[in-house]
């Protein structure tokens, strides 16, 4: 048996943050929870913890190749991929990164919000292209500061995003699964409700089952033609083909989007769309931000190695 006690699994991790983790305990590296299988036994039985970052489902079968496992510490706040009940029933505990990428996840939220209402794409297009000087000016676009905004999931990143548009003097309404303590913002027991009731539409929720579809297509033909959706959460949050439809009917106004069903293969249909705003799933990606949720996810990894409380278990 092999005395590894860490397994790196995930091809997105940057060098850096790989040798960050093995310097502080030896590691073994994978691509991904499907080479699992493929690695030594013996050095299967001795991992302890994993350090996980991706999206690639991390399920039972997986876990029940690492007989001694007892963390998955993720990369994200979002732990869609793992299956935690099956983790639960075999004594392994989660943990993932909340909070320290709550800040990039609004900025970017607003951005898009503001990209897709202004114009920027075709704006930056314009200029940059240099018929700003040959064809005039764009067309009018749309006021945001003063407009109507609906959050849906008002966790953390939820907050964050409506703090910030509180400040572009938007009004607020929010559903959640209960109604919050908040500066005087309406509350909707249900997102069709919501969706009527604003013009920007921006879905906060956690990813995973319960989830799935939530913004359902009666949502996205009750948000009307002057609807904008921002999305940040997950792809599966919405009903990819009813807002497909809805943007290409021309039935909602647009869309300003870093999250998709089957990132990062987009369906090919977004890519004719031109009231769109497109991100590569970018919402925590700052150097900053990206370094604090990597060394959590390794003070995780050291506590549970080292047999102290978890910093941030999510079971
Ligand atoms: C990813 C995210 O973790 O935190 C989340 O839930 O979706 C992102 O921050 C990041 O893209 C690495 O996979």
């Amino acid at each position: 048996m092999s005395d590894t006690q860490l397994l790196i699994c995930g091809k997105n991790f940057k060098q850096e943050e790989r040798d960050r983790l093995s310097a502080a305990f030896p590691a073994a590296f994978v691509d991904g929870p499907a080479d699992i299988a493929a690695l030594d036994a013996g050095l299967r039985a001795s991992l302890r913890a994993v350090a996980f970052k991706g999206h690639t489902a991390f399920g039972a079968e997986t876990m029940d190749l690492l007989p001694q496992l007892g963390l998955i510490a993720n990369y994200g706040v979002g732990y869609d991929a793992i299956d935690v009940t099956a983790a639960s029933a075999r004594g392994v505990k989660v943990t993932n990164t909340p909070d320290v990428l709550s800040d990039d996840v609004a900025d970017l939220a607003v951005a898009l919000l503001i990209a897709q209402a202004r114009t920027m794409i075709r704006g930056h297009a314009h200029a940059a292209s240099g018929r700003w000087a040959t064809e005039g000016e764009i067309p009018l676009n749309r006021k945001v500061s003063g407009s109507t905004v609906g959050i849906v999931g008002l966790g953390r990143i939820g907050r964050e995003i409506a703090d910030r548009l509180a400040a572009f003097k938007m009004d607020i309404h929010y559903t959640s699964r209960s109604e919050k303590e908040t500066p005087g913002w309406t509350y909707h027991a249900d997102v069709v409700s919501l969706a009527k009731a604003v013009d920007f539409l921006v879905i906060a929720l956690v990813g995973g089952p319960e989830t799935k579809g939530h913004v359902s297509r009666a949502a996205i033909e009750a948000l009307g033609p002057r609807g904008v959706v921002v999305n940040i959460s997950r792809g599966s949050t919405i009903d990819e083909g009813a807002l497909l439809d809805a943007l290409e009917a021309g039935t909602i106004a647009g869309a300003g989007l870093d999250v998709f069903e089957n990132e990062p293969n987009l369906d090919p249909r977004f890519l004719k769309l031109d009231n769109v705003v497109l991100q590569p799933h970018q919402g925590s990606g700052t150097v900053e931000t990206r370094t604090a949720m990597a060394v959590l996810q390794l003070d995780n990894v050291a506590a549970f190695l080292e047999g102290r409380d978890l910093l941030t278990p999510v079971n």
